[in-house]
């Protein structure tokens, strides 16, 4: 009898002292199965007994039964606990430290020729242009024919043009767009043709893929006046006011008469310095009045409708208005070169 009482007093304490270590409810139920379960030392402890008296039995029943409700006492005091517990943990790893800086967010942006692009667009919007666009892969005849170049006209040397096959090739400037425009449009039309256009060279000075804006505005009375009104506020626009231009003559096979048009250095002002080679001046674009030429092609009459047309290097203006003196930096979509605009 002793012996069974001892036992008991063993399993109390360890059972005791157990369940006041508990740190988490799954080590709380396993010490509720331990000691309170079916297979539990305590519920077997009667059973294992073997002959003492009725009253003996009593007594150790009872004691093992106070045990029992102390175990479950403990056990639901050491739930309470660990609950709380529990939510303290909680609350301190799922804490938000409002007061931590943001995470800086890594935003795109735009290539410095895109940023070009769009700024001479607005400007061309301004002025009551619209957007027009066309195919990079073209036919001889938009490219070259329908632009009075003739076949074997230098300007179609093969080391100039990509082609294709014979008769489709990369367009070497974005002037077939206008064409196909002034082909299905009667005047007025008044449009620039923004786009990649490609050529066959490659050194410091040329890359095989550069970028150009052309511009064509076609009506009754246009005239070399309104040529250089838009062409001077443009530039004025584009980089500032006091900007001073100088039309040269000049010869496409497109316009006649031709011009190639100077700006004032924007680098020195017009004292002269490497970029300008010391002349102050700048050559930023071709334009010109439309060849007659050109519009039997697309069936306007030359009688009726004049026009003036420009193209101009968005690589280059790009270049000179962010002061960059490598082309090549603009196809290489280096990132830290990029990160700068
Ligand atoms: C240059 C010269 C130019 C044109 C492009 C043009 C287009 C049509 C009719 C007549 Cl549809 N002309 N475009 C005219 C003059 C010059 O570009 O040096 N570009 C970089």
């Amino acid at each position: 009898m002793q012996e069974y009482i001892e036992k008991l007093n063993i399993i109390k304490e360890t059972a005791f002292r157990e369940i006041a270590e508990a740190q988490d409810s799954q080590t709380l139920e396993n010490l509720r199965v331990k000691y309170l379960g079916k297979k539990s030392e305590l519920s077997n402890i009667l059973k294992s007994v073997g002959n003492i008296s009725v009253e003996e039995r009593k007594t150790l029943g009872m004691t093992s039964n106070t045990l029992k409700n102390q175990i479950t006492e403990m056990l639901e005091q050491s739930k309470l606990r660990i609950i709380e517990m529990e939510k303290q943990r909680r609350f301190k790893s799922e804490a938000v430290d409002v007061t931590m800086p943001g995470l800086k967010i890594n935003d795109g942006r735009l290539h410095p020729l895109k940023k070009v692009m769009k700024e001479i667009e607005t400007i061309f919007l301004g002025f009551g242009f619209t957007i027009a666009d066309g195919p990079e892969i073209e036919t001889d005849y938009y490219n070259f024919e329908a632009l009075n170049i003739p076949a074997h006209h230098p300007a179609r040397d093969m080391h100039d043009t990509f082609y294709i096959t014979n008769n489709i090739l990369l367009r070497t400037h974005t002037s077939p767009v206008q064409v196909r425009v002034m082909e299905n449009q009667r005047p007025p039309v008044k449009i620039i043709a923004p786009g990649k256009v490609y050529r066959r060279d490659s050194d410091v000075s040329h890359i095989p893929m550069f970028h150009q804006v052309e511009g064509l505005w076609v009506d009754k009375g246009i005239t070399f006046a309104h040529l250089q009104y838009i062409l001077t506020e443009f530039m004025q626009k584009l980089f500032y006011k006091s900007i001073k231009l100088r039309f040269r003559p000049s010869f496409f096979p497109f316009t006649e008469p031709s011009t190639e048009v100077d700006i004032s250095c924007v680098i020195c002002g017009g004292s002269g310095c490497r970029v300008c080679k010391n002349t102050g001046w700048l050559e930023v674009l071709g334009a010109g009045m439309v060849d007659p030429e050109v519009f039997k092609f697309v069936d306007y009459d030359p009688e009726i409708y004049t026009g003036f047309a420009f193209g101009l290097g968005v690589d280059r203006i790009a270049m000179l208005k962010y002061k960059i003196n490598d082309l090549r930096l603009f196809p290489e979509n280096d990132i830290r070169f990029l990160r700068q605009f």
